[in-house]
């Protein structure tokens, strides 16, 4: 783009130059994607931005980036249980364990607030050397959403669905508006729901095909596709059991406890995180990671629109000084001079446009040399020209670079989410939700 301002016929040589330099700047490093973990490559985009815009971030945002590089590390996934009070969020997760981890009851508003349970998953077959040979899962009980007014507004509950990778969204029977509006609103968040129908041994057979076919209505395609409806009986209600004694007692009916059926939620979760789980992590920090290059870029590019006036400062400067020098060779050296300045200071305030502004470096060095053979008086308004457009040039440049660093480019999360959902098999919880969302 720095070539621009450059006429073929004019400079030959120093066109050429600055075609091959331009090329060479903007040539995409050579990651092979196929050898390298999306994993790795996440890790890699998070410390490079975080090192490149370390000055322009805030202490929270530098606090988020650590925390997606710990999440990166340490191989962790985090599936939130979101749904309606007493719809069996919590039995869910003790039924999921197998243990009692958090209270239940058929009083309203039994679980406060979140409440984070761990859980380490071997993965099957990792290669050799790859990352998350483990991967941590943490489930993540909430309070009903009709406790904090039906909706995912609650700080915590908002920060729970942001950082989940997962959703599980419980209900135990045909689907509320409440519910419907809750599942929508946490679709906004971009994080794969799976629909959870528990408390199904409240049901006849025919009654739960009613509700199943309720819940793949036209309406409800549009929230959640039939493959991510799992049906769970967390824990069921006890059932009369006749005891036959073979020593001639009377006969006994009693009350006993079924036990519990996750096992195919539990299958759908295991298989889920082994085939996508790293995907799924990969594209939530990634996604993460955009929301904050979005906020960054937004504040840089209001400094690079402030700085126009300093910009025509350095413009008005240099002109002038162009306009009453004698000499065509003292033109190059005051251009070649206000150039490197005004690089040397952009490299400082922009460390991420640094192979551009080095770019212009080297052009402003190579315009001095080549100029100081030229001598006509055209020359003089020429330069004046010359300079006004570079620094034009050099602006709209950044400000591009800036745009386009924050989705796509070598710093982009956007590509390699890209790359990612390319890569997800078709039909798998990713590609559908990929799929769905395009839609929307
Ligand atoms: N019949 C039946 N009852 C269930 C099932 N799962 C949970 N329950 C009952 O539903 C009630 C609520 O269960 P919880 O696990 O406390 O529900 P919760 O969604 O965590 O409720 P809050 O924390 O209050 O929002 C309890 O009485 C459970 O015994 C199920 O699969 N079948
Ligand atoms: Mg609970």
């Amino acid at each position: 783009m720095w070539c621009n301002f450059f006429t073929p016929q004019k400079i030959d040589p120093l066109y050429n130059i600055c075609v091959v330099l331009t090329l060479i700047a903007l040539f995409p490093d050579k990651t092979d994607i196929n050898k390298t973990s999306y994993i790795s490559l996440a890790h890699e985009l998070l410390v490079k931005y975080r090192d490149l815009f370390q000055s322009e971030l805030t202490d929270r945002e530098a606090a988020e980036i650590d925390f997606l590089k710990e999440k990166l590390d340490q191989c962790t996934i985090a599936i939130a249980v979101f749904g309606m009070v007493s719809k069996g969020k919590t039995s869910l997760l003790n039924a999921l364990f197998g243990q009692k981890l958090g209270e239940t009851g058929a009083i309203h508003g039994v679980t406060k607030g979140t409440s984070i349970y761990e859980w380490k998953i071997p993965m099957d077959n990792p290669a050799d050397g790859e990352q998350c040979h483990k991967l941590e899962l943490q489930l993540i009980d909430t309070q009903g959403l009709d406790e904090v007014g039906g909706e995912i507004g609650g700080a915590t509950a908002l920060e729970t669905a942001k950082r989940a990778d997962l959703i599980l969204f419980v209900i135990a029977g045909d689907m509320t508006r409440l519910e419907q509006e809750a599942i929508a609103q946490l679709q906004s968040f971009y994080k794969p729901i799976l629909l959870v129908f528990n408390k199904a041994d409240l049901y006849p057979e025919s009654d739960r095909h009613a509700i199943y076919l309720a819940l793949q209505n036209e309406e409800m395609r549009k929230l959640i596709s039939p493959q991510e409806i799992v049906y769970t009986v967390a824990d069921p209600l006890p059932v009369k059991v006749r005891l036959q004694y073979s020593d001639g007692r009377e006969s006994q009916e009693i009350l006993e406890k079924p036990q519990p059926d996750v096992y195919a939620l539990k299958s759908r979760i295991l298989s889920l995180l082994n085939t996508e789980g790293k995907s799924l992590l990969s594209v939530n920090v990634l996604r993460a990671l955009l929301e904050i290059q979005d906020v960054v870029t937004q504040r840089h590019l209001q400094k690079v629109q402030s700085s126009t006036a300093i910009t025509a400062l350095i413009f008005s400067i240099e002109s002038l000084s162009l306009l009453i020098s004698p000499h065509l060779w003292l033109d190059g050296i005051i251009s070649g001079t206000y150039q490197s300045i005004l690089a040397l200071w952009l490299i400082g305030k922009y460390p991420s446009q640094k192979k551009y502004l080095w770019l212009l470096l080297i052009v402003a060095i190579a315009s001095l040399s080549g100029e100081l053979g030229n001598n006509s008086e055209v020359m003089h308004y020429l330069q004046i020209l010359w300079t006004g457009l570079s620094i034009s040039l050099l602006s709209q440049g950044i400000v591009d670079d800036l745009k386009r660093s924050r989705g796509y480019g070598k710093l982009g999360a956007k590509k390699l989410m890209e790359l990612i959902f390319q890569s997800v098999p078709a039909n798998s919880i990713l590609w559908r939700f990929h799929n769905h969302s395009d839609q929307d």
